[in-house]
């Protein structure tokens, strides 16, 4: 199989200047007419034969200058030998045939419920048409759609529309990955928009008919994305229309194609009834962060897919601060944090770890990972952090303003760093090329006058990365004295040996709040008392860090009933009782405190202990630790649950959301000790989706609620994006040992239609996200997922490769479950035809 190295990068051998095409849609036999104007590319000087990247395409007829070419493609594309071409620009016409009825592994273009649509990114354009499917080569591209169906989108502007056909011109150059059409039968829920220098935008939701009515808050959300990006970073929409399309198979959550954002629908449609706060929270995040590709993505786009993170990392990084200006910055930034270190830590410490810009890959879909996004994400926050918030929006005006129109690498959004600050960012730049999370250990010394703080930072080995250098760790910094009073104001230390001591005069012994706001994302290791832990949570002025302090306790007291047998003590019964009870504090905030440590983390930190975690065993202990708090905070929890309740109509603000939020987490509590009796009262009044399901959990969570189950799904059974939820649900929070008989019964429910992705996730990722279940000592978790990725897999490579991933962290078990999860690797490697995403998956999963 073919590896692609970021070091034989060239430029392509020549330029395209503008691209014609046009679609005569039928579901298996789709003409794509192309006409491509090439000129030779003066960056590769010489002549060069044209190869263009094509697959399963028929291909009916080809001409150069208008004369036929004869020449027969291979499996991935052909070649126009150099003796054939001009040393001049040139016109090749194409005409190709292609099937998107049967294209199961929904890239290319492809059919949804009867509407036709695209996924380009990565490397999906070459399934449409031949052309040089690389994101370096920028063209500007001219659209014709001829069908019956109604509405007939593509990229750019509307540029005429007839009986069965629309035209459609984009003015932007871009590469072919950014391409969509779409073509159905939609309704539109639609909108104005006047950018701040007076330009009107048409705003354009297209739905299946009947959910038109589930659009308002992506619109909400969308409105309030351009405005945001205008004020914040002074980037305006530049189209007079942008369309966003929900198509209900999709590999992932959207995609930010020119003008033509197509959605997974699960991020698009919502309503109260149908929608948990989650939902809404992620619809918002996804609506912005698509938009924000417009700038980050679009009109500067990457030149080759090593520099994935160029826009993944920066545009996350921008949809991060868009959701904390809209809700809370402390609540998200939390949030944040449990999603990087539950999957990108996780994906950093095992077989998988890969750089934040990759340096090879097999298969490029398998990059979209937590690293490149998340973790590249952070290291866009520790630029800013190191440089300061003023250096930083001179160095994205410059970073616009140079690279507007091109295909940029990581050295040039660097450079504008260095060329706006005249720092020197070459040891920064191993953040880019160095995989793995850093631990910083912490010594401290106080001689009565002087506090010494001494950092060590410690860079682990990752596969084929085993020695490293040491890297610019900003630590953000504040010291408490004894009463709880901030006598040093967050500061900024930058770690930058292997180990450095810094020094503070302190009259009394500080204590300090380091890595506040969670400054680089690296694992902290210092020791610190109960009490010290228990102080910080109720005192500690950064918000992140008073999280931050309980939920180091909670894991502290976890780790000694997981390994000793210990009780919960009264150090974490009462700090967290405290912050319960709290109501000057943020409710969203006091349900995340309430939040136990996860299952998959209590593992993780155990094994990096030396311990060898036992799944069951955590599992137990957890509920066990679940069950004490419920004990203790069982008197005052009717009266709070009571307090929180939202008098009035639903509404999706964070505020409300919050409230929800902590409400659900006292119901669940208190189901431990009434027997779910004040949660199925709630259930029952229930008229919104977060209540619903939330309620329901709390039932399921102490094995009830087989009854509201079977009324679930008749209620919502007609309604895919519900059903999703109820059969994640039940797998979810089923006891471990009846994980792998609910999942096998859900995947013989007549629902359960697994070539839909959402649904095949709801289904196997929900037993993949069990830990306990999914680690089972049976093997039974291992060996359902591995059946179904095998099923999946000649179908929807893609999908299949990236739910591979619930066995990366095999190494941290027992040798009868690493074998067990060897096995079914070896099983899976040893399947005839496997794609070459989920081969390159399982070859580095495998010892
Ligand atoms: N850029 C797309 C992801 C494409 C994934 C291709 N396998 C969505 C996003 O990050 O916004
Ligand atoms: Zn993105």
């Amino acid at each position: 199989s073919r590896t692609v190295h970021l070091s034989d990068y060239q430029p392509f051998t020549h330029l395209v200047t503008r691209v014609a095409l046009t679609f005569r849609l039928a579901p298996r036999a789709t003409e794509v007419a192309a006409t491509l104007h090439f000129a030779p590319n003066p960056a590769r000087p010489g002549r060069h034969d044209l190869r263009l990247d094509g697959e399963n395409l028929t291909l009916k007829s080809l001409t150069l200058n208008g004369k036929p070419l004869d020449i027969i493609p291979d499996a991935t594309g052909l070649t126009i030998p150099a003796s054939l071409l001009p040393d001049a620009p040139f016109i090749l016409e194409t005409l190709v045939e292609i099937s998107p009825e049967t294209n199961t592994a929904l890239e290319g273009l492809y059919m949804s419920r009867g509407m036709y649509c695209t996924q380009c990114e990565a490397e999906g354009f070459r399934k449409i048409t031949f052309y040089p499917d690389r994101p370096d080569v920028m063209a500007r591209f001219r659209v014709r759609v001829e069908s019956d169906l109604p509405v007939l989108l593509s990229n750019g502007n509307p540029a005429g529309q007839g009986a069965a056909w629309a035209e459609w011109d984009d003015p932007w150059p871009k590469p072919a990955y950014l391409f969509a059409l779409v073509a159905g039968d939609l309704k539109a829920h639609s909108a104005l928009f006047t950018t701040a220098s007076g330009s009107p935008v048409q705003l354009n939701i297209w739905v299946r008919p009947g959910d038109e009515n589930r659009c308002a808050y992506a619109m909400d959300s969308l409105i309030r994305s351009m405005t945001w990006d205008e004020r914040v970073y002074g980037r305006e929409y530049d189209l007079s229309v942008f369309n966003i399309v929900a198509v209900d198979d999709f590999n992932m959550g959207a995609m930010e194609n020119k003008g033509l954002n197509i959605f997974n629908s699960k991020f698009v449609l919502a309503s109260p009834e149908t929608a948990t706060d989650d939902d809404f929270g992620r619809i918002e995040a996804i609506i912005a962060h698509e938009y924000f590709h417009n700038w980050t993505g679009n009109r500067i786009t990457c030149r080759d897919w090593f520099q994935l993170c160029l826009k993944e990392g920066l545009t996350v990084f921008r949809d991060q601060q868009f959701s904390g200006d809209m809700r809370s910055h402390a609540v998200k930034r939390i949030e944040d944090v449990l999603l990087l270190r539950a999957r990108q830590f996780r994906e950093d410490g095992g077989p998988l770890a890969h750089p934040v810009r990759p340096d090879s890959f097999v298969e490029i879909n398998n990059f979209y990972t937590a690293t490149v996004y998340e973790k590249g994400a952070e290291l866009i926050g520790m630029l800013k952090r190191l440089v300061g918030d003023d250096s930083y929006a001179k160095a994205l005006d410059l970073y616009f303003t140079r690279h507007d129109g091109e295909a940029a690498t990581i050295e040039d959004w660097l450079r504008v760093f260095e060329d706006t600050t005249g720092r020197d960012l070459a040891q920064f730049k191993r953040w880019y090329t160095e995989a793995g999370t850093p631990r910083v250990s912490v010594t401290e010394a106080w001689d009565g006058k002087t506090y010494a703080l001494t950092l060590r930072q410690e860079n682990p080995p990752t596969p084929g990365q085993p020695d490293k250098l040491p890297k610019v760790i900003p630590v953000a910094l504040g010291l408490l004295n004894p009463n709880g009073d901030e006598i040093l104001p967050t500061t900024v230390l930058e770690l930058t040996e292997p180990e450095q001591t810094f020094t503070f005069s302190a009259a009394t012994r500080p204590i300090p709040s380091l890595l506040r706001g969670f400054s680089a994302p690296v694992i902290l290791e210092r020791q610190a008392s109960p009490e010290e832990r228990a102080f910080m949570l109720a005192h500690d002025t950064d918000p992140f860090n008073k999280w931050e302090a309980g939920r180091a306790l909670a894991k502290d007291v976890l780790a000694r009933m997981i390994v000793d047998g210990a009780s919960p003590g009264p150090d974490w019964l009462d700090a967290l009782a405290r912050v319960t009870l709290d109501d000057t504090l943020d409710p969203a905030f006091r349900a995340l405190a309430l939040r136990l440590p996860a299952e998959d983390d209590m593992a993780a930190t155990l094994h990096a202990a030396g311990i060898t975690p036992d799944p069951a065993r955590i599992h137990a202990e957890r509920r066990g630790m679940g069950d004490a708090l419920a004990r203790h905070l069982a008197p005052q929890l009717p009266a709070l649950i009571a307090a929180l309740a939202e008098p009035g109509p639903f509404t999706p603000d964070a505020r409300a959301a919050g409230r929800r939020a902590l409400r659900l987490a006292c119901l669940s509590l208190l189901s431990r000790t009434d027997g779910g009796a004040a949660a199925r009262a709630a259930h029952v009044r229930a008229d919104n989706m977060t209540e619903d399901a939330g309620t329901l959990v709390c039932l399921l969570d102490i094995g009830e609620g087989a009854a509201e189950v079977q009324r679930f799904a008749a209620r919502w059974g007609d309604d895919r994006n519900v059903m999703d939820k109820w059969f994640a649900l039940q797998i979810a929070f089923a006891a471990p040992d009846r994980v792998a008989g609910v999942a096998g019964a859900l995947t013989r429910h007549p629902a359960f239609d697994w070539k839909n992705p959402n649904r095949f996730r709801a289904v196997l990722g929900a037993l993949s996200a069990h830990h306990a279940g999914f680690h089972h000592a049976s093997g039974s978790g291992y060996r359902i997922l591995a059946d179904w990725l095998l099923r999946l897999d000649p179908l929807n490579p893609q999908t299949a490769a990236r739910m591979s991933t619930a066995y990366e962290t095999w190494p941290r078990y027992n040798a009868d479950r690493s074998s067990l999860v060897q096995a079914e690797l070896a099983r899976m490697a040893a399947a005839p035809g496997l794609s070459r995403d989920l081969a390159e998956m399982v070859d580095r999963m495998r010892s």
